[in-house]
Order: structure tokens, then C-alpha cells, then sequence
């Protein structure tokens, strides 16, 4: 499953961002380093689905008036403090948990709330854009300490059994979750042989494989409180990707979806009362319709589908066993929908959904078109595709 880390400064909101998307309690508290073991959790990206478009009557029985929500996996890991890679705070080797992250959420606090250990200081009295640039800093020297693991051995074999560039760089970040396709850019990017790095080189390449395998997001976090002049500042930031979130605002309205109290889904700009609600739930409730209205919802799920659609450029496939009534053997209607990067060709689909089928296609099938497609064919974001192959 396709993972995306939280990751920021102690006490600027990262399990509660985790606990509105994922629903799963966690430990929540104003002061620094709650959380010391990650947390794992199922979030989802939200789509519209095709069956509306198709014409499918009364719904296709995997969505919701329409809308899909498709599983992510979501990792809340420790509070990371500037020079953390030197030992500060709880250190970096926290880290680990993201290796597995293929994008990151940096949680700023952008009330301003807390200094950059994550210690509270009073609304409005620490600049969160200060936070921003520190994050990319310490991942990126996380992954420094790993190249640099045994370099002196590796650059001595290197030398001595001659090889590939590009292969010894594999084989040392093998497991730091970076792709080789992440390593051959960096490499091409940095031109000069590794044979003939200096310390500042292998640090320039650490800093390049951290953009190319863990892209971030801003979450400007806590802007129910946030002095507003703050969130804009954040917005401001040339070259970022920010957005306004209030993860306390989406539990609140996740649990009161839960009660029966209002209709909402993640994502929603908006909510609908439907329960009785006392004075104090409905003061509360008005609160955060105020605030979506601003920012066009809590920023969560928005935070969430960008990672993945933007950063990442994922894009969605359904594969069906019948094309002209999109579902598989069991007369399930569109049964999946896969999360594959854009480029992702219809024999790549086929091995998405089994190894047997890729290894035995044939050709594929466009839903919507009827057209056959070849193995080389790209896909399109949201085709409904049936695969023949000989198994
Ligand atoms: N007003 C407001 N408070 C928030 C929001 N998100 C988090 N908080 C508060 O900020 C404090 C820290 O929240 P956590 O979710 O524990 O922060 P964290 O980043 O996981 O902290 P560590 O695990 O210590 O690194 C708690 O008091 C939360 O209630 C938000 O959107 N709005
Ligand atoms: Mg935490």
C-alpha cells in the first residue's frame, strides 16, 4: 500500500492530523515528544467514482453518493528539533519509520503556539515559517548517515571491482526507501563519480535524494487558532506547497458524523446538521463551518489526495473482469481501484493484478471505448480496463 509519513516539530499536531484521517486513538498532549513509537494507520485518498459517469443505477455499492475513498497507509512518527541528526531531542533515527513514506506531510504549527522544540510559548509568539526549512534539512542528513555507512569499505570495493555507480548507490540506501529510479537522478543530477566524493558531496546527494524520494507538503496546522497573518504568511511561500488544515476541527467533525449529529465526509467543504444538538455542540460546530468556508474545508483530506495525486502523481485504475458491465467474475461492480503512477501502461496494470496475468497478457480492453489496447499502451487517470491473457 502506498505510504505517506507526518512528519514536523514536536507538539504541532501530527497524531491528531493522524487521528482525524485515520480514526485510530492515539495519544494526543500539549507538550513535546507524546508520541516516541510510530503510529501506523489505514487513511484513504477520496475520488469521484466512475459508476455515476457510466450510468450504473442506484450506485455501484463500493462508493458513496459518488464518492471513493481509496486506502492509504499513513505513519505519525516522533517530533524531530533542529540538529536532530547531532543527537537533539529524541534524535533522527525515528526516521526509520518513514522509510517506507513515499511523500511526507510536513504538521507546522502555524498558531505560532510553540518555539521550535515544541514547547508551548503562547499564541502568536514563535514565526512558523521559521519551522519550514528544517524538516527537508535533518531527512535529508538522515539519509547522509545511511550513504555513509561504511563508505570508506564500499568506495574501496567500488574502486577495486570497478562496477556501476548507479548499483553500489542502490544497494547502499537499499531499505531507506529510496527508489532506484530516485538514486540514477540524483546521480545525474550530481555528475561527478562517487569514486571522487568528498564529504560535501555525499551530503549534496543525500540533499537530492531526499526532494526526489520524499517530497513534501505543508500542513499549516492548528489555523482555527492560528493568528491569521500567519496563515498567510505560510501561504505566501513561494516554491511550497501549503495547506491551511485544522486537524482538531476534522476529528470534531468525524466524531460528530459518527454520533449521527451532522452528515459530512472527509473532504466535504462543507456539513449538514441532521441531530439534535445542544447550544455548546452547535456554537462548536458553526465555529468550524466558518473556518471551512475560509479554506474550503479542514485541509486533511486535501492535504492527503495532494500528496498523492500532485506530489507523487498517482493516478486511479479499475480493472474489471466484463467490460460492458465494469465487474469482475462475481458481478461485483468496479471491485478495485488502483493507485498506480502516472506512466503505469496496461501490461503494468495486468501485473498489478496478478503476476500470472501479467506474464500471459495479451491485450487489454478500454471500458468506456471498447478499443484494445497493447501492453505498451499508457493509461489514462480513471480508465475502467479489462485485461485478456491466456490464464
Ligand atoms: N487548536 C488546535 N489544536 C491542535 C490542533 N492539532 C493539534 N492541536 C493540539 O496541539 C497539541 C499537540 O498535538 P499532538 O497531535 O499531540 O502533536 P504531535 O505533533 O503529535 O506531538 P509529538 O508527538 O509530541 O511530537 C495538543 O494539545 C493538540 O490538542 C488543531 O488543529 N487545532
Ligand atoms: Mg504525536
Amino acid at each position: 500500500m502506498l505510504s505517506v509519513g507526518l512528519a514536523g516539530k514536536p507538539n504541532s499536531g501530527k497524531s491528531t492530523f493522524f487521528k482525524a484521517a485515520t480514526l485510530v486513538d492515539v495519544d494526543i498532549a500539549n507538550y513535546p515528544f507524546t508520541t516516541i513509537d510510530a503510529n501506523h494507520g489505514v487513511s484513504y485518498v477520496r475520488i469521484p467514482c466512475p459508476c455515476k459517469e457510466l450510468g450504473i443505477k442506484d450506485g455501484c455499492g463500493k462508493c458513496k453518493d459518488g464518492v471513493r475513498f481509496i486506502p492509504i497507509e499513513l505513519i505519525d512518527v516522533a517530533g524531530l528539533v533542529p540538529d536532530a541528526h547531532l543527537g537533539k531531542g529524541l534524535g533522527n533515527e525515528f526516521l526509520d519509520a518513514l522509510r517506507v513514506a513515499e511523500a511526507v506531510i510536513h504538521v507546522l504549527d502555524a498558531s505560532g503556539g510553540t518555539d521550535a522544540e515544541g514547547n508551548p510559548v503562547g499564541l502568536g509568539n514563535h514565526d512558523p515559517v521559521s519551522d519550514v526549512k528544517f524538516l527537508e534539512y535533518e531527512i535529508s542528513m538522515w539519509l547522509n548517515g545511511i550513504l555513509k555507512r561504511n563508505w570508506e569499505k564500499l568506495m574501496r570495493n567500488y574502486k577495486a571491482l570497478g562496477g556501476k555507480p548507479d548499483q553500489v548507490m542502490i544497494d547502499q540506501m537499499a531499505g531507506a526507501g529510496v527508489a532506484d529510479s530516485h538514486i540514477r537522478r540524483a546521480l545525474s543530477e550530481i555528475k561527478k563519480d562517487p569514486g571522487a566524493w568528498k564529504e560535501e558531496d555525499i551530503k549534496s546527494f543525500a540533499g537530492l535524494l531526499r526532494a526526489n524520494s520524499k517530497p513534501m507538503i505543508l500542513a499549516a496546522n492548528k489555523m482555527d487558532v492560528a493568528p491569521p497573518e500567519n496563515v498567510k504568511k505560510l501561504l505566501a511561500m513561494k516554491d511550497e506547497l501549503v495547506i491551511p488544515v485544522s486537524g482538531a476541527a476534522e476529528i470534531a467533525l468525524r466524531m460528530a458524523e459518527k454520533a449521527g449529529l451532522i452528515r459530512y465526509m472527509p473532504g466535504d467543504p462543507d456539513f449538514e446538521i441532521k441531530g439534535q444538538l445542544n447550544k455548546a455542540q452547535t456554537a462548536g460546530l458553526e465555529k468550524i463551518r466558518a473556518l471551512m468556508k475560509e479554506y474550503g474545508g479542514t485541509g486533511v483530506q486535501q492535504c492527503i489526495n495532494r500528496a498523492v495525486f500532485e506530489l507523487l502523481d498517482y493516478i486511479v485504475l479499475f480493472p474489471v473482469e466484463d467490460e460492458n458491465k465494469y465487474t469482475d467474475r462475481k458481478g461485483v461492480i468496479l471491485p478495485d481501484a488502483f493507485l498506480m503512477k502516472r506512466g503505469s501502461t496496461a501490461r503494468d496494470l495486468a501485473f498489478r493484478v496478478h503476476s500470472d496475468i501479467g506474464e500471459s497478457f495479451l491485450f487489454a480492453i478500454d471500458a468506456r471505448t471498447k478499443m484494445r489496447l497493447g501492453e505498451k499502451h499508457e493509461l489514462k487517470d480513471g480508465d475502467v480496463i479489462k485485461i485478456v491473457s491466456t490464464k
